[in-house]
């Protein structure tokens, strides 16, 4: 059984509701979701955070932000405008320790964001 959370939903140990997943991407439905579609876009391997994030990931990195703009048509928020966020670390609110990609769409968001 993997340690980290988000691994676990990887593996399929976890169940989550995966949406896409490919050989190096798994995005999946957030359990809290803060707007209508709200998906997790996660990398199969394991960066703790943003910070950790190495120069031979920055394909991984340009790969999420490709499928990102794909699931947004996927899910029918790509017209209204979505938006794409990463928390790093505490005071960004990171509470799960696997990189990932918040991408929500289907209401009106403000800014800056809280
Ligand atoms: P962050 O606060 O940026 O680290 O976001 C972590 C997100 O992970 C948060 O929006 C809730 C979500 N989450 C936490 N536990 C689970 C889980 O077990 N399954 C799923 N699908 N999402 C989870």
């Amino acid at each position: 059984m993997s340690a980290c959370l988000f691994c676990g939903i990887v593996k399929r140990e976890i169940k989550g509701d995966i949406v896409y997943q490919d050989d190096s991407l798994v995005a999946f439905r957030d359990i809290n979701p803060k707007a209508p579609v709200h998906l997790l876009i996660v990398p199969r391997k394991h960066i703790s955070t943003l910070l950790e994030v190495e120069q031979g990931d920055r394909g991984l990195i340009g790969d999420i932000f490709y499928v990102a703009a794909q699931l947004a048509t996927d899910q029918g928020i790509s017209k209204d405008g979505f938006r794409v966020v990463v928390n790093c670390g505490p005071g960004a609110g990171q509470s799960v320790y696997h990189v990932h990609f918040h991408l929500l769409g289907g209401r009106l968001f403000t800014w800056p964001p809280g």
